[in-house]
């Protein structure tokens, strides 16, 4: 699977040490970088960051539904992170009343080991705390997080942040210890630049995660927001037979084109209003006939969306021979999709009937040796009960209308009644996200 390049500009060592020299010469100015929109540092307390965190041993914090990407905290740049925490540690004094030298230096620089180790640590342990566990998202999240970032990345960076924050509190505590057994002014001054370059080193050297982390949260931030408590009517297909057609059709007002991060093309989001009820209306993108491994991105995004998401399904079939997927080829996705999420609420719409005339398009190339009725049948008309429309004539889109107003009322029945086993088997427990 395709990963996403989630590295930016600040991650190579060379950038860091550039930016850090300027970070140097600016250490004394009031810092603007630490604004509110930042994770805020000030609010987690000495003890927090004295216990070491386990992503996996903590609590974790309960996700409810979806919208987990929303919630993201925002992250500081690496170099960002370091430059503040470097200022911030640089003001620390010593603590008032030491007449002696030796005393007082060591003193100083111990504290401003200390407190430049905590002000690299905290954002850290924040990050750790508050980007959920993978394992506690619901699983169209934890779909969306595969497809976008590719299988384990999620985790590798998050693993990769928490390391930087143990590194950081070991090599912190060391020097400062170390700091604060000088014996002269001169050696503690040296112990205070050791320490400093050694953590400078650790970020340097591992702060790229922090880089990845920030690019993470963008993209997951971006992606398309759908409310769980909405019926949603899902419109599937093999590519162009028409699903975006009727999604605008089908929408009120004019559909959001959301664009997931791996796809090329945006999908369409649309709402439907009935009778002061507002439901949710989306494009999926076109299955091809292969099986689950071969699929691409946005092929395993439409089934993420059926399995996870409590949809009415609108399937489109195009018998016109215009879409480039033959008839006996739609028919065969048609059956493995019907009998695969057999319990969802379903209409099935024939689409650009405008182009159809009397008799079923035949493609040169289809070995039609094995058809059995069924699937001559279906040629002609589609599956039985099927709607045929147009959005070109406008046949059939009034009935098409009063179908899914039908369904998707029926849905919020399905939901009310909470009704929310998906088709992968698992609970799709709203608090806890299984
Ligand atoms: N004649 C005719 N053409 C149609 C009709 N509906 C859609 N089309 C055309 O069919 C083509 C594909 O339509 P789309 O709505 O983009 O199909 P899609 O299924 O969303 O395609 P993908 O997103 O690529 O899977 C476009 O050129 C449309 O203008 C129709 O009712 N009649
Ligand atoms: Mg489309």
């Amino acid at each position: 699977m395709a990963s996403l390049n989630i590295t930016t500009g600040l991650s190579t060592s060379f950038h860091f040490l550039h930016s850090l020299r300027q970070c140097r010469n600016l250490q004394t100015a009031v810092s603007p970088i630490v604004s509110s929109s930042y994770l805020p540092t000030s609010y987690i307390t000495q003890k927090q960051i004295e216990i070491p965190t386990s992503p996996e041993k903590q609590a974790p914090p309960v996700q409810e539904g979806l919208g987990a990407f929303q919630k993201l905290p925002m992250v500081m740049p690496s170099i960002d992170l370091y430059c503040s925490a470097l200022r911030k540690s640089k003001r620390v004094q010593p603590t008032k009343g030491i007449a002696n030298i030796a005393k007082r230096e060591r003193n100083r620089g111990a504290k401003q080991l200390d407190a430049f180790m905590k002000e690299l640590a905290l954002p850290l342990k924040g990050y750790m705390e508050n980007f959920p566990r993978k394992r506690l998202l619901h699983p169209y999240e934890r779909s969306l997080i595969e497809l976008t970032l590719g299988e384990g990345k999620y985790e590798e960076v998050l693993g990769k942040v928490d390391f930087l924050r143990k590194k950081v509190l070991s090599v912190g505590k060391e020097h400062a210890s170390l700091c604060a057994k000088a014996l002269s002014k001169k050696e503690a001054e040296e112990r205070l630049s050791e320490g400093v370059e050694k953590l400078e080193l650790v970020f340097q050297q591992q702060g790229r995660a922090v880089d990845d982390l920030l690019s993470i949260a963008k993209v997951l931030r971006a992606m398309p927001v759908v409310d769980l408590e909405m019926p949603t009517l899902c419109l599937v297909g093999a590519p162009n037979v028409g699903k975006s057609s009727l999604v605008r059709i089908l929408s009120t007002g004019k559909p959001e084109i959301c664009n997931y991060p791996f796809t090329t093309r945006g999908i369409l989001m649309g709402h439907i209003v009935l009778n002061y009820q507002r439901f949710q209306v989306t494009d999926t993108p076109g299955l091809l006939r292969r099986c689950d491994e071969d699929r691409n991105n946005l092929e395993k995004l439409t089934l993420a969306v059926l399995t996870h998401l409590p949809t009415a399904v609108l399937y489109v079939h195009d018998l016109t021979g215009e879409c480039g997927t033959s008839p006996s080829d739609q028919f065969r996705i048609y059956k493995e999709m019907k009998e695969r999420f057999k319990d969802y609420l379903w209409i099935d719409a024939v689409s650009k009937c405008d182009l159809l005339g009397g008799s079923p398009v035949i493609y040169a190339k289809e070995d039609r040796s094995s058809d059995d009725a069924e699937i001559i049948k279906y040629r002609e008309t589609g599956p039985d009960e099927s709607i045929h429309v147009s959005v070109k004539t406008e046949q059939g889109l009034s009935e098409l209308k009063s179908k899914v107003k039908e369904v998707l009322s029926n849905e919020m029945e399905k939901i009310k009644s909470g009704d929310k086993v998906d088709q992968s088997g698992e609970e799709v427990d709203q608090s806890v996200g299984s």
